[in-house]
């Protein structure tokens, strides 16, 4: 690699297990939850028959091959990993610990492997908060991993709500960042999302996890745990871009006897989240960011399997940034919050 070369961290990629992708074609087989939008993905992605999405699954299964030659080819030095999406939470949940905790496993293998590669993002089964912990803590002080990866919400309940805080309180005191990704928005949520393929990346997703962000800072989590930092990703799922709306409105939701919050919405936006650039390519909207949520809160993402490689690469390189703002978005940024230790 030539002397000016920028280390480019990429945070949002994805990846599988065998046992995993067995279960999920289990829950086809079993015909579970059939008119369930993440049914929908998980039977074209993981279901016999073959669909426009089942190219996906060779990729996410594959690490030391085919990705990172991939990698090699537009200059990408590490790959940020997370189990993708719904990650572990369609499951019961002690299939559902067990088989974050043997994810967890091979992630920190294949990081072990390839330190310089591959840093990874460990998943838990929110169905089991206690042992979610338990697991959160291993992954750090004994696995190593770099934070920890969400994929909204579970059985249609958000993170906000109290049985979930010991989870919050965890990531708080471990000083790791949650990723919230999207996966097939809630009941509530899914019934506009299963025409025209919005149901996925195309808008529901979108929907489903800008929704848990607002729910997240309007319910006050961020005034419990104030050092909880929170990522999201496809260019913030659009939240910032509502401050000056959700500031506004959220006085006078508090005055008609919503939870009173110390702080404005887009201040918690700029104090306890992180964006990245996944599957969000677009120059205008990564200028409008960095200016609401400042510099140090946008961090350069792919998306792969799903998301080209050379693409994102063209746009980071591309975008008309100084020097300086260009190495914070694509390593610096993500070295801090994901505690991956800087090329000396
Ligand atoms: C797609 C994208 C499908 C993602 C996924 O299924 C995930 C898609 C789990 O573009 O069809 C993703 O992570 O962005
Ligand atoms: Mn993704």
């Amino acid at each position: 690699m030539s002397a000016d070369h920028i280390r480019r961290i990429a945070t949002e990629e994805a990846f599988s297990i065998p046992e995993v992708a067995l279960a999920l074609r289990g829950l086809c087989e079993v015909g579970a939850g059939a008119h369930n939008i993440d049914m929908m993905l998980v039977r074209n992605i993981y279901g016999s028959g073959g669909n426009y999405q089942s190219r996906f699954l060779a990729p996410l299964l594959d690490l030391e091959g085919e990705r990172l030659r991939d990698m090699d080819a537009s200059g990408v030095d590490m790959q940020l990993l997370s189990l993708t999406a719904p990650g572990v939470q369609l499951f019961d949940a002690d299939t559902a610990t067990e088989l974050a905790t043997l994810a967890n496993d091979r992630l920190a293998a294949v990081i072990a492997r390839h330190p310089r590669r591959f840093a990874g993002l460990a998943s838990f089964a929110p169905q089991s908060p206690k042992r979610a912990v338990l697991e959160m803590e291993r992954a750090v002080h004994k696995l190593g991993l770099n934070g920890f990866m969400v994929n909204s919400h579970t059985n249609n309940e958000y993170l906000d709500d109290p049985k979930y805080w010991p989870v919050l309180e965890a990531a708080e005191a471990l000083n790791r960042c949650i990723y919230i990704h999207p996966r097939g928005p809630s009941d509530m949520l899914s019934g506009p999302m299963r025409d025209y393929g919005m149901f996925a990346a195309l808008w529901a997703y979108g929907v489903e996890v800008s929704t848990h962000a607002v729910r997240l800072i309007l319910s006050g989590v961020f005034d419990r745990y104030p050092k909880l930092k929170i990522c999201l990703g496809h260019m913030g799922e659009a939240v910032h871009f509502w401050s000056w709306r959700l500031d506004f409105m959220s006085a006078r939701a508090q005055m008609a006897g919503a939870p009173k919050l110390s702080l404005k919405p887009s201040e918690y936006l700029r104090r306890n989240f992180a964006i990245t650039t996944s599957g969000q390519e677009s120059p205008l909207a990564l200028d409008f960011s960095i200016r609401q949520l400042g510099i140090d809160n946008v961090l350069w993402a792919i998306d792969y399997p799903y998301q080209p490689t050379a693409p994102a690469v063209a746009f980071m390189d591309g975008v008309q940034v100084s020097d300086a703002e260009r190495h914070q978005l694509y390593h610096g940024n993500a070295e801090r919050l994901f505690h991956i230790p800087p090329l000396t």
